[in-house]
Order: C-alpha cells, then structure tokens, then sequence
C-alpha cells in the first residue's frame, strides 16, 4: 500500500498551542499547568492514567516525529500535539523517493512507514493511531469509559481498514505521486471503496455532533485526517451533510490546526 507523503527537508517545529495557554507552549512534563485546563471529571481521568501508566506522557516533553507535511497519517499526531500544546521536533520523509527507508527508519519501525515517533528517552512508536493513544490517554480526548473506548477503537479500526486505503491511496496517486495515471488505473476501486467508507461515516454521523459519546475525541481526530482532504482524490462530499457539518465542527476545536500548518 502507498499513501501521501512528500518532501525531504528537516525542520524544527513548534506547535500552535490550544488557546487557553497562557504562553502558547505546553510542555508534557508541566502536568500541573495541563490539568489546569481540565474540567473536573478530565481532572479524575487525568489522574488515573497517569497512575496506570506512570507518567507515560509526562516524559515525553521533547520528541522527534518523523513526518510528512502531506502525509494524512502524520497529521493527526501533529494535530493532537498542536491541541495538546506538545513540543516536538520533526524530520521530514519523502515517501515518493523511499530508497533510504529501511536505513532510516529499520531500527524504529518494523512498518518502515511515517508516522514513526521517538521518544526522548529513546523508545520509537509506529502507527498514527498507536500514538495518538500513547498520547491521548489520559487526556481529554480520549473517554474513560471502557464501552467509549472501545468505540474509539471501532472508528480507528475502520479508518485503517475501510477508510484510508481508498481516501488517502486515491489522494496519493492523483495529487501526490508524480503519477496521476496510476490513480486512473485504479480509479474505479478506490472511488468506490472510498464512497462506501463515506456511506458509513455519513451513518455513523447520522444525529451526532461528534464520532462517540457527545464530545470531541481521537476518533475524530482520525476520521478527519483524511476526509477533509478527500477532494483531493477525487471525492465529492456534496451528498454528505453529516460529514460536511462535522468537518466544521472538528476544525472549529479548540487548538486545531490544518494539516498545511
Ligand atoms: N497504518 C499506518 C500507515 C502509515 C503510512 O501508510 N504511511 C505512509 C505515509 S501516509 C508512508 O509512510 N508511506 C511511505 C512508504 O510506504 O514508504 C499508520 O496509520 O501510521
């Protein structure tokens, strides 16, 4: 499988902050400052995790994400640090020119793939969806009850599988790849493997304002990596209200950032 990346440059990059920072940066070690913007039942979960996990966030203050600027994937962890206010480094990937993946990428992850994570104590994470839990839980943005959790997991697992193979391959190919041909070889399966992941979105969308429970959440996060820039693969979203009215409501979060940022 391809998806979009693109690009070779090394950048240092800091993050829009969520809004209600004072100082428009957040370091994941300042536990104290994080819980401040917390409601009291995120306040409880907060403390909870951190328990569970020992502060698996909080010594993550400073961590290298090897990314690509157009890359889907990549943007939702960029787009949950930006709303975590997470400091963080990148190293851009070309994902068209791939011929140094394995030295790049082959003691990190065995997927060789972007998003890959180290952390500043030097264990790597793979997996765009692994991260955003590595760094969601305990958050806001990640429920506490375990039938919410699971959902979560139920829309991520769907976007890995139903969604994003056709949404980002078909935006990969057409906009990206250098190889506009090989979209039109390939269009007919993936507009509509594409369609139906929409169907389906469309359903699960149907008198809700967000993916599970009634806030925004890591399934969103996921969901929307792609299908705000489903356009690009040839997709139209005329038909799809839902979709459309929660496209506004996630860009419209505290914190966001476009995937162009
Ligand atoms: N399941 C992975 C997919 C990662 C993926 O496909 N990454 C693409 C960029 S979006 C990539 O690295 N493509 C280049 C390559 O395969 O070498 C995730 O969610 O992180």
């Amino acid at each position: 499988m391809v998806s979009a990346c693109d690009g070779d440059r090394i950048e240092l990059k800091r993050p829009e902050a969520a809004e209600d920072l004072e100082d428009g940066r957040l370091s994941a070690l300042d536990g104290a400052r994080r819980r401040e913007r917390m409601a009291p039942d995120e306040e409880a979960s907060r403390r909870r995790c951190r328990d569970l996990h020992a502060g698996s966030v909080a010594y993550a203050a400073r961590v290298l994400l090897y990314n690509s600027a157009v890359s889907g994937n990549c943007y939702k962890v960029r787009l949950l640090f930006a709303q975590l206010g997470l400091e963080y480094e990148t190293e851009e990937v070309s994902v068209v020119e791939r011929s140094n993946r394995a030295e790049l990428l082959g003691e990190l992850n065995p997927g060789l793939r972007v998003p890959t994570l180290v952390l500043d104590d030097g264990r790597s994470l793979g997996e765009s969806n692994a991260i955003l839990w590595y760094f969601g839980d305990g958050t806001q943005y990640l429920p506490e009850d375990p039938y919410e959790r699971a959902q979560v997991l139920q829309w991520q697992f769907f976007e890995q599988y139903s969604h994003e193979p056709f949404i980002a391959v078909a935006r990969f190919w057409k906009a990206y790849s250098g190889k506009p041909e090989e979209f039109e070889r390939q269009r007919e399966r993936l507009l509509a493997g594409g369609y139906a992941a929409l169907d389906a979105l469309e359903r699960g969308l149907a008198e809700r304002e967000f993916l599970v429970g009634d806030r925004y959440s890591l399934a969103d996060i996921s969901l929307y990596a792609y299908t705000h820039v489903a356009h690009e693969g040839d997709f139209a979203l005329s038909g799809y209200p839902a979709i459309r009215a929660w496209l506004d409501r996630v860009a419209a979060q505290p914190g966001h950032v476009p995937i162009d940022a």
